[in-house]
């Protein structure tokens, strides 16, 4: 990577979560990058969570896709262009416009995202372009739609500062949006009257806050609030005047809920009455109540009913657009909202429009478009569906990975294969998708590109660039618009700047607007790009922070509608099997083309993991950090076991993140049906059946290797580190000649001595290869899960005058302690550490341990472990002095 021009600090906004944080990047001199939080940014006022603060560990041209691809070889621009162009031509004249399709992405840029709308919908023809915002937002999006007629987020970041109770539903903030979260945390160390409830089948980190932890059976939601309706109509905390005044529909909402008695909903969600019957009373108390809701309420088939159970809820005692109050969907990627402006969903028209007839001619108008699509295309499921029968002749993937993230993900796969024309736009050279490509197109990154993104609080922020293009990548909004002039559209896409492109999104937001839309961006006409501060929409004038403060709705009578919703039974694990709760770890992101660069983001957890309860593993017989094969009739992967009670009984959970270049077998999403919500299309992501079973490894192994290896063993999971690789191994039967299998596995000099350490009673057996003092590789392998400090071996590659007595025996030296597993990744701190300083320090609060260790004062993402690792320590302590 080249830094832009002369080294100096750049403005920008990360690229991971919907908080959107402010980020200053000034290159260095040793072609680094200096990455800090933004103090001005209204985000994060300077603050960056541990992936944020990595974002300089990720830069590296390693693995990039640099140059076009045609099959396998180097294509120029001008011909895979051509190539592009000409097969989707084909096939729009050949099968009609509804035989091609994009698959986009929430980590497109407005820019991007428009241009790409713009050229299906408006040129192409059809609506045949969805996104991954399917999987992510779309039952917000239609619980939204359905209760305030338009996709509008009411409130801000400061309402969960202002808020005296703030219900978190399906939300594992401190790991997934950790800025927010820790403002939060120190809104409630500032008043601690403040209360916090999580609901959430598992007690995750974020229950760390919580005052309240519901732990309630997946699906359980919806029971959960049309319960909380009825109590609050039954104990008489209604808004009497708001619900006359600026509401529908709540007496069918209120006949339903009436059915939802106290003692039904703790039978149904298998939460204790007691606690429910907590929460229905603060909720009806607390007038500034803010709900947040994300992927455990989003990603089901009953999701967006979930969405307008709650906001029911808010409707009833008038708590919206107003200070500290409101329902609040926070969005998992840096621009899911910009995608839901610009229309990126394939039931959207554009600029928050539908597909009604006045705007379908209104953006006709607005574009010169003679071909605007008339109906909505297909969703994400549906799209791959059409694809596997041969339906779509040719797809364009940008910015996603489908074949690791969505369900059924390997007939996701076999859909591919079966497609005539796949394109994939991405940064990487090598993903589970970009491997089922025709045609690979080389995308400029974070840092590289430029153009906006929208946080979940309607803020709208600029990304700039501070390094110059590698190669010949491109950023994606120039790729779309090369296309769409050899589609024949040259004078609907001029564009030579994403400001170009900007200004007329601006446009399109306020054309014939007067205010009946929502999404309206008049204020910026004829801004200076460059220049563009951090700024929230509606902005005629001036931005508006707070919706529908005045009560006015985007419906036809200005009202918002209560939606009645008939609770599903919630899911209950069936004898003999479990159900699958997925979701995401801290310091990943996804499928982990990023992330997984970064050896710090890939020490807290480096292999893919199933959480299961101490009771069933103990019934299944298995054993801690065994591996265990998760399976159904789709698919099985092979997990390492995590035995917490963290986990209710009856239910495990596996992160999403791992993919084939990661992990040997860890595609969660092959086992996920591809059942979705009736009203947005959105994915179930969250409760699959499976079974678990021990999965029978025989031997174990564990390596450290300053090449990056070609594993053969029957499992294997890797992992960057500081020069090299790290890698879990196992096998179901013992190679039987390891010198031929370390050589077919391992790069190693043809002159390499392996030195080998056996201990055949207890059946282990290690292997090192040395140069000059320096270690090229150390294997460990034992027939239980191998006990080797991954802390101490993962420091070995840096180390000088190493001898192999050291590495064989497999332990740190007694000078060297074992600072045992990462906890704060920022400086590296492990448990071990941690311990110590509580043990033999007497540090007794988090702050102490941080100013002992430097653990947890850079970002703060893991103050919520330390203190639990606290708790458990003191605990003890404070149980013989009671
Ligand atoms: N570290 C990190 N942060 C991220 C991301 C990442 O990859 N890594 N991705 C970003 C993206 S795109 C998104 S969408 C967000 C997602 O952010 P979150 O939605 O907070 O994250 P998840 O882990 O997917 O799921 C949240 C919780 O839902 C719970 N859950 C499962 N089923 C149910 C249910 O039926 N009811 C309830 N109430 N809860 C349930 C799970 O146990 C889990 O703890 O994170 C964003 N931030
Ligand atoms: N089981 C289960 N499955 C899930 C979820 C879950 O909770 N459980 N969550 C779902 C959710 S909420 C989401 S958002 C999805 C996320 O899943 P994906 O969208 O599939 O995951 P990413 O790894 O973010 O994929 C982004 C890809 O775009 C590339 N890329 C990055 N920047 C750019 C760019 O500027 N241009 C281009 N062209 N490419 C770029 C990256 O290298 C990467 O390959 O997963 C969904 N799947
Ligand atoms: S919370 Fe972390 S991942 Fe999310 S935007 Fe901020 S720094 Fe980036
Ligand atoms: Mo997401």
């Amino acid at each position: 990577m080249t830094a832009l021009g002369s080294a100096k600090t750049v403005k920008t906004t990360c690229p991971y979560c919907g908080v959107g944080c402010g980020v200053l990047a000034t290159p260095q001199a040793d072609g680094s990058v200096a990455i800090a939080g933004d103090p001005d940014h209204p985000a994060n006022f300077g603050r960056l969570c541990s992936k944020g603060s990595a974002l300089g560990e990720t830069l590296s041209l390693g693995g990039r896709l640099l140059h076009p691809e045609i099959g396998n070889r180097r294509a120029s621009w001008g011909e895979a262009l051509d190539l592009v162009a000409t097969r989707f031509r084909q096939a729009i004249e050949q099968y009609g416009p509804d035989s091609v399709a994009i698959y986009g992405s929430g980590q497109l840029l407005t820019e991007d995202y428009y241009v790409a709308n713009k050229l299906m919908k408006g040129f192409v023809g059809s609506a045949n372009i969805d996104t991954n915002s399917r999987l992510c937002m779309a039952s917000s999006v239609a619980g939204h739609k359905r209760a305030f007629g338009s996709d509008t987020v009411p409130g801000n970041y400061e309402d969960l500062e202002l808020a005296d109770l703030v219900v978190l539903v399906g939300s594992n903030l401190a790991w997934c949006h950790p800025v927010l979260y820790q403002r939060l945390a120190a809104a409630k160390a500032e008043r601690p009257d403040m209360r916090v409830v999580l609901i959430d089948p598992r007690r995750s980190s974020t229950a760390d806050i919580a005052d309240l932890h519901l732990p309630l059976r997946s699906d359980g939601d919806s029971a959960l609030f049309v319960g909380l309706l009825g109590h609050l109509a039954h104990h008489g905390h209604v808004d009497a005047d708001f619900v006359a005044q600026h509401t529908s529909g709540a007496e069918s909402a209120l006949l339903l809920a009436e059915d939802w008695p106290l003692d039904r909903v703790a039978e149904a969600t298998g939460a204790a009455a007691a606690d429910i019957a907590t929460f229905y009373d603060w909720f009806a108390k607390t007038e500034r109540t803010v709900t947040v809701y994300s992927q455990g309420v989003n990603q089901s088939a009953s999701g967006t009913d979930k969405v307008n159970a709650i906001i029911n809820c808010h409707l009833l005692t008038g708590r919206i657009g107003r200070k500290g109050m409101g329902p609040f969907s926070v969005t998992g990627q840096p621009n899911a909202m910009g995608g839901r402006e610009v229309g990126g969903l394939a039931n959207m028209l554009a600029a928050h429009m539908d597909f009604t007839p006045e705007a379908i001619d209104r953006v006709g108008r607005f574009w010169q478009a003679p071909n605007v699509a008339t109906k909505p295309g297909l969703k994400a499921v549906d799209l791959f569906s059409a694809m596997a029968r041969g339906d779509i002749k040719a797809v364009w993937i940008m910015a996603t990975n489908p074949v690791d993230s969505m369900p059924d993900a390997d007939a996701v796969r076999a859909a591919l294969e079966a497609c005539p024309f796949v394109v994939v736009s991405d940064m990487n050279a090598k993903t589970d998708t970009g491997h089922y490509a025709h045609v690979r197109l080389p995308a400029a990154g974070w840092g590289e590109k430029e153009g906006s993104v929208t946080n979940s609080e309607r803020r709208i922020s600029r990304q700039r660039p501070f390094l110059a293009l590698p190669g010949e990548a491109r950023p994606d909004w120039w790729i779309i618009s090369e296309v769409a002039r050899r589609l024949g559209h040259s004078k609907a896409f001029p564009y030579r700047t994403p400001s170009d492109v900007f200004a007329e999104h601006v446009a399109l937001s306020a054309f014939e607007n007067d205010g009946v839309r929502d999404f309206d961006l008049a204020g910026l006409s004829g801004a200076d790009y460059a220049a563009i501060q951090p700024t929230q929409w509606p902005l005629r004038t001036k931005p508006i922070a707070r919706m529908f403060g005045n009560g006015r709705f985007f419906t036809p009578d200005q009202k918002a509608r209560f939606i009645p919703v008939m609770p599903p039974p919630p899911i209950r694990p069936a004898p003999g099997s479990f159900v699958l709760n997925t979701g995401r770890v801290r310091d990943h992101w996804h499928t982990m083309t990023r992330t997984g660069k970064a050896a710090r983001l890939s020490a807290h957890y480096a292999e893919p993991f199933l959480e299961i309860h101490p009771a069933d593993a103990e019934r299944l017989n298995i054993r801690r950090a065994t591996l265990v094969r998760v399976s159904n009739a789709r698919a099985s992967v092979t997990l390492r076991a995590v035995v917490t009670d963290r986990q209710p009984q009856g239910q495990v959970f596996a992160p999403m993140h791992w993919t084939d270049q990661f992990a040997s077998d860890g595609r969660i999403d092959a086992l996920v049906a591809a059942k979705t919500d009736p009203v947005s299309g959105q994915p179930a992501l969250k409760m699959a059946r499976v079974h678990v079973e021990p999965a029978g490894a025989r031997l174990f192994g564990f390596f450290v290797a300053a090449q990056s290896p070609a594993l053969t063993s029957d499992y294997w999971a890797v992992a960057p580190i500081e020069g090299g690789t790290r890698g879990e191994l196992a096998w179901f039967n013992e190679p039987e000649d390891w010198i031929a299998w370390l050589k077919a596995n391992f790069h190693l000099p043809s002159n390499a001595r392996i030195k080998t350490f056996s201990d055949d009673r207890a059946g282990r057996r290690n292997f090192a290869v040395l140069e000059d003092g320096r270690l090229i590789l150390a294997l460990y392998t034992s027939p239980d899960p191998v006990i080797v400090s991954r802390q101490w071996a993962t420091t070995l590659l840096t180390k000088t005058n190493l001898s192999a007595s050291v590495v064989l025996a497999g332990r740190p030296g007694a000078d060297t302690p074992d600072p045992g597993a990462t906890v704060c990744s920022c400086f590296s701190v492990g448990i071990n550490t941690i311990t110590a300083a509580i043990a033999k320090e007497g540090c007794d609060t988090a702050e102490a341990i941080g100013q002992c260790t430097k653990a947890g004062t850079n970002c703060g993402s893991c103050r919520p472990e330390i203190r639990r690792i606290l708790a458990s320590a003191m605990a003890p302590l404070s149980q013989s002095q009671s």
